[in-house]
């Protein structure tokens, strides 16, 4: 019986995807790599920031050092923040807040698991945080999905055992972490039938069939 559900937060609870979108393509102007796109962006999805910033430098010609990575890293995610202020409750998606509240009222525990390392902020510009039980985000983990890490230290968090979980994701690499930290998942978002997800619908607005999901 499933007694917590773990979302992960860009691309199920909010839409940050454009922000990463045009902090990722300055960046790439600024190293003069003309030719990184949204499709490129569309990989980044679920990928910890470290590992964006490859698939960005790969559409360019030049090798660079550790440390020059790390600072390319900080200007993204400084350009990022500084986009992220704008936020407010409209990049909420859609059926999201119905979703917490009915779920928050079946009794059901409610987690973050997400590798951005931006979450407080974004669940505090959004409004989102009171309705959330425990954060686990790129701030606890060492490892990015689809390492289990990010989901096991929410159950941790939440007290339940990672069967006790579902986990909602649109990214595959977070289906691959949600797998193997054995929990089931649902797949949501564009491409939520190509996730391997357990259960799959486009959105969180659709007639999701809670009842059987939470207690199978
Ligand atoms: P940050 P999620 C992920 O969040 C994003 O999908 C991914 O595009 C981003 O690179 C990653 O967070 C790291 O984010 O740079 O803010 O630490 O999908 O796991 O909620
Ligand atoms: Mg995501």
């Amino acid at each position: 019986m499933i007694k917590g559900i773990i979302f992960d937060l860009d691309g199920v609870l909010v839409s940050t995807d454009e922000l990463h979108y045009q902090a990722w393509k300055k960046l790439a102007m600024d190293l003069g790599i003309m030719g990184f796109t949204k499709e490129d962006n569309a990989r980044q999805k679920g990928v910890s920031r470290m590992d964006s910033l490859e698939i960005v430098l790969e559409k360019g010609n030049k090798r660079y050092s550790d440390e020059e990575k790390l600072t390319f890293a900080d200007q993204k995610n400084n350009f990022y923040i500084e986009l992220l202020q704008r936020l407010t409750d409209d990049a909420v998606l859609a059926g999201v807040k119905e979703t917490l509240i009915m779920l928050r009222k079946k009794g059901l525990l409610i987690g973050i698991g997400s590798v951005s390392k931006n979450t407080p902020l974004i669940l505090e510009k959004t409004g989102l945080k009171s309705y959330i039980d425990q954060i686990s985000c790129g701030l606890d983990i060492s490892k990015s999905k689809p390492d289990p890490e990010v989901f096991l230290v929410a159950a941790k968090k939440l007290g339940l055992l990672p069967v006790q979980c579902l986990v909602i994701e649109d990214s595959k690499a977070g289906i691959i972490a949600a797998k193997a930290a054995n929990m089931r998942s649902l797949g949501v978002g564009p491409e939520y039938e190509q996730l391997g997800a357990d259960y799959k619908y486009k959105n969180l607005q659709c007639e999701i069939d809670w009842d059987s999901i939470l207690n199978s």
